[in-house]
């Protein structure tokens, strides 16, 4: 529902690329329930406050990757649980598709524990699989790591909605993260699914030692895009054991709040997303991401390898804070 008032706030906003580090930080500072109510208002100016895009996720290839990234428990280099597999068969990531879209998915993001996207035989049957998924009417996502202009143009012309690729932190502690690609590796690969005309899809993650000057400078950067993302997802940091930040400690749903005002604030059209560590959060946590403008989450019992809430106790929450799906290409 819309009233009058929310539709006349839209006008007076503006939307910025010239954002600065003072303007951020000054913002994500406000006194709690001031940064709340702001970015409420901005929220119901720019989107239905009831809906929330519910996607969900896949891991096509899973685990042996060569990157050194501190959280991921997919990293070859680290101990941990995770099995590598091959590339899955067409045929099952459909049928997982479609069974995402009859439990209400509107979006389908598959992803691969891949530094980057090779031209072989694994990329063409990605590219096919993007093809069944667009087919089936879901916007289709990947998350494949770092692209060149040709292969996103390739994904773009097999039906592909949305490529995520995040920035995960700031510029100055990414290398405390990740020391086998940088930062401008990641811009550029935002460029080229830009370039493309493919839906951006680009945030980071929370709790993993940064400040929050980090938490900040990270945003500036995104907002700061000569375009800002479609969809920005907050995770907060799933410490798995064997990875370096297995012992990280939670971060409290403030930090949370803080995040995702912020970003609803700063980028008024994007589409915040309560991404990794929901598993963690209570109903009442939950409330208060999406009253800070969260319109978006990943649905499933898995994320890519770790727990994600069940789908039952999701649709219960919808329905006891009077949410509805959003419908896909909106
Ligand atoms: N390999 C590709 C890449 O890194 O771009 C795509 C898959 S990768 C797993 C996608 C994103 O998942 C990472 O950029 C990171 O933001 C997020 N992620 C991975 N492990 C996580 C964890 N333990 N907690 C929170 N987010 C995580
Ligand atoms: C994103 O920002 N979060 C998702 C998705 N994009 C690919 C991944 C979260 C992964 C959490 C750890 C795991 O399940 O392996
Ligand atoms: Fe590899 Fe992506 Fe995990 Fe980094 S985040 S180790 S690139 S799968």
């Amino acid at each position: 529902m819309r009233f009058v008032e929310e539709i006349a706030v839209k006008e007076q906003i503006e939307i910025r690329n010239d954002w600065t580090r003072e303007e951020i930080a000054e913002i994500y500072h406000t006194p709690i329930f001031d940064l709340i109510y702001k970015a409420a208002t901005v929220h119901r100016a720019f989107h239905d406050a009831q809906e929330v895009q519910v996607c969900t996720l896949l891991s096509v290839k899973t685990g042996g990757c060569p990157e050194d990234c501190a959280y991921c428990p997919q990293a070859a280099r680290y101990h941990t649980d995770v099995k590598v597999h091959k590339l899955l068969p067409v045929e099952e990531v459909l049928q997982k598709a479609q069974e995402a879209k009859e439990s209400g998915s509107t979006r389908f993001c598959m992803g691969a524990a891949w530094r980057e996207v090779r031209d072989n035989k694994d990329f063409d049957k990605v590219l096919e699989m993007v093809q069944g998924v667009n087919k089936m009417g879901m916007e289709v996502c990947c998350t494949l790591g770092m692209l060149t202009a040709e292969q996103a143009q390739k994904l773009k012309e097999a039906g592909l909605y949305a490529y995520n690729h995040n920035l995960d932190t700031s510029e100055e502690y990414y290398d405390q993260v990740i020391t086998t690609r940088n930062y401008k590796n990641r811009l550029d690969t935002l460029e080229n699914v830009r370039h493309a005309k493919i839906s951006v899809c680009s945030g980071g993650i929370i709790g993993m030692g940064e400040t929050i000057n980090d938490r900040i400078g990270m945003l500036h950067v995104l907002a700061n895009l000569p375009e800002h993302p479609e969809s920005v997802p907050v995770n907060a940091l799933v410490p798995v054991e064997g990875t370096p930040l297995e012992s990280q400690e939670k971060v409290s749903v403030w930090e949370m709040v803080r995040m995702i005002a912020t970003a609803r604030i700063i980028m008024p059209r994007t589409m915040v997303r309560l991404s990794a560590g929901r598993v963690r959060m209570s109903l009442e946590e939950q409330g208060l991401c999406f009253m800070a403008g969260a319109n978006s989450i990943f649905a499933g019992d898995k994320l890519l390898t770790t727990a994600n809430p069940e789908v039952d106790s999701d649709k219960l929450m919808f329905e006891m804070f009077g949410l509805q799906p959003r419908k896909a290409f909106k």
